[in-house]
């Protein structure tokens, strides 16, 4: 009886991979791959969630006074979509490329722990499907994403949201440093022969050193959820002032996580862009050295600003000068990098694929961001400002305008390296300008929404001017933004099917990940080519044709 063997068919999609059948070979995964899969498949359901709440309350403030939903149900909606988008779709999908690509890039076979990368990510997905059973256990948290005490009192919020938002991220909080610590040890540990730490890739760079914010910020989360815990279940007052507990003090355990938090969102994306912008500008990225070091300077910097998001709260004027001056420093290393990117871009023969279309939109939108970002470093500023639209305006502007653009710039990229097939470029494109309009028309406004008054986290507003309009036409755009990240589904199902078959190396470019096969087999290479240079792929094939001639 004459039997194929599958290994000798040439595989070109996920499913002719044997291993990859059946839903116990992902359950009991340890494959990084897999694993990486399972992250971004699930941060994109979550992700699908969140806009949708989003959408629910841009039809509520389509118009003043309206009555779509009542007030509380608001407060839970814009909880739950603030934490769905930081914890439930950023974090795991970062993570996920991460796992997915730092050892294939750095050429080894697997994350230096296995089993902790299968527990990291169990970890997440069970913490995300406990703070969601929260809307069928009484109410979803609403407190907001970073839940100020006193409004984690039992008096002001009785049922159990927020003990499910506590236990919850508490959960996902230890999945991200037992992640954070395999990320490190596979980076140092793992990389093929000659690839030395100055010749990793900068999404490598940009990882490992992420990872270090990762475990260094999420205890102090860590703890404080258990602190907001014991208050909740046995009456501690760590953060209650009537009994002698300190509000404040949840403010700073918050944001001593929550400033590198915002880092950790978007410093995986930078390494993104430093993948993207070389290959399809068919050059060496400029300043390799400054890229990697101000990095460092970044992460250093981001533990001595996280008193910025309390310059309303009564500080003394030298703490205010002082975190008013690091707040502005750290723009510093980020402007190096914009400078960085433009200049890798410059005189090079720019290829606008798909990827780099979100990769430019990225540098613009997030240049944005980081100026609104530098504007409210300014104390006076920041008085008027602060809960006010100016803020949503910011927050969407860094995370949506910069990271979620970075990782469809990186989903277009690897796309093909993960399943085989190449997205198409035609709704590629459609799905980038609808992207573009429907968040810029959405979220500019809102500048003027913060400075003409309006608050935020307000479920309702005056029948005023500019507030009417300007809300009117950010929910419409909101539409926009919505309807195109449907046209992305329609791509990605489109694309697994009948997309082209993409080869090993599509855009010819020259990392590691590029020399294997697409989908990658089980333990990625049959031998890895060492590493002699910043682009070892390059380096390689060059030293083949010279040796051929
Ligand atoms: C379709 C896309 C999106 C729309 C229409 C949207 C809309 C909104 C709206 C209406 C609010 C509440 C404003 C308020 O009442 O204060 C909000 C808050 C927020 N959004 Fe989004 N958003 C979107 C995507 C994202 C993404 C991708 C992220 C992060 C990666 C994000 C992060 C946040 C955060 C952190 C808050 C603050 C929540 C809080 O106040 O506790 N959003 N967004
Ligand atoms: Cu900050």
């Amino acid at each position: 009886m004459s039997e194929e063997s599958p290994a000798q068919r040439p595989i070109s999609s996920l499913a002719d991979m044997k291993e990859y059948r059946g839903i116990f070979s992902w359950i009991a995964s340890v494959d990084h791959k897999q694993i990486g899969i399972m992250y971004i498949v699930s941060a994109f359901v979550f992700f699908i969630v969140g806009v949708g709440l989003a959408i629910a309350m841009r039809i509520q403030l389509m118009e003043p006074h309206a009555h779509f939903m009542s007030p509380e149900t608001y407060n839970q909606l814009f909880t739950m979509h603030g934490t769905t988008m930081v914890f439930l779709m950023a974090m795991p999908l970062l993570f996920g490329v991460s796992v997915y690509f730092v050892p294939l890039m750095i050429g080894a076979r697997d994350m230096a722990f296995p089993r902790l990368n299968a527990l990291g990510f169990w970890l997440y997905f069970f913490g995300a499907l406990m703070i969601y059973f929260s809307f069928m256990a009484g109410g979803a948290p609403n407190a907001g994403w970073f839940s100020y005490a006193p409004l984690t009192e039992k008096a002001y919020s009785s049922h159990p949201g927020l003990d499910y938002w506590a236990l919850s991220l508490l959960v996902m909080g230890a999945g991200s440093v037992a992640t954070g610590i395999n990320l490190i040890v596979t980076v140092l540990t793992m990389r093929t022969s000659g690839m030395t730490l100055t010749r990793a890739p900068l999404f490598v760079w940009m990882t490992f050193f992420n990872s270090f914010l990762v475990i260094l910020a999420l205890p102090a989360l860590n703890a404080a959820l258990v602190m907001i815990l014991a208050d909740r279940q046995l009456n501690a007052h760590f953060f209650s002032p009537a009994h002698g507990g300190s509000a404040l003090l949840w403010q700073n355990y918050f944001w001593l996580f929550g400033h590198p938090e915002v880092y950790i969102l978007i410093l995986p994306a930078f390494g993104v862009i430093s993948e993207v912008i070389p290959v399809f500008s068919r050059k060496m990225i400029y300043g390799y050295d400054f890229l990697a070091a101000s990095t460092v300077a970044i992460v250093f910097l981001s533990y001595a600003v996280w008193m910025h998001h309390m310059f309303a709260t009564g500080l003394s004027y030298l703490v205010l000068y002082v975190f008013a001056g690091s707040s502005m420093l750290i723009a510093v290393p980020t402007g190096i990098k914009i400078f960085n990117w433009i200049a890798t871009m410059w005189g090079g023969s720019i290829r606008f694929t798909t990827a780099m279309l979100f990769a430019t939109a990225f540098l613009i939108q997030f240049t944005i961001g980081g100026l609104s970002g530098v504007a409210f470093a300014a104390i006076p500023i920041d008085w008027q400002l602060t809960d006010s639209y100016f803020v949503v305006a910011h927050i969407h502007y860094v995370l949506l305008g910069g990271t979620l653009f970075a990782m469809f710039a990186g989903i277009y990229y690897w796309f093909p390296k993960v399943t085989g097939r190449l997205l198409s470029e035609k709704i590629g494109r459609l799905n980038f300008w609808l992207m573009v309009i429907g968040f810029n028309g959405t979220f500019f406004g809102m500048h003027w929404l913060g400075a003409a008054g309006m608050p935020r986290r307000a479920y309702t507003f005056l029948d005023r001017p500019p507030l009417t309009t300007l809300h009117l036409v950010s929910s419409l755009f909101s539409f926009v933004l919505a309807f195109a990240i449907l046209v992305f589904i329609w791509n990605v199902v489109r694309s697994l099917r009948n997309g082209a078959v993409a080869g090993n190396n599509p855009w010819d470019a020259w990392t590691l990940e590029w020399t294997t096969t697409s989908p990658p087999p089980v333990e990625n290479f049959e031998a890895t080519p060492p590493a002699r240079g910043w682009r070892p792929f390059w380096d390689f094939r060059k030293k083949e044709e010279t040796d051929h001639d």
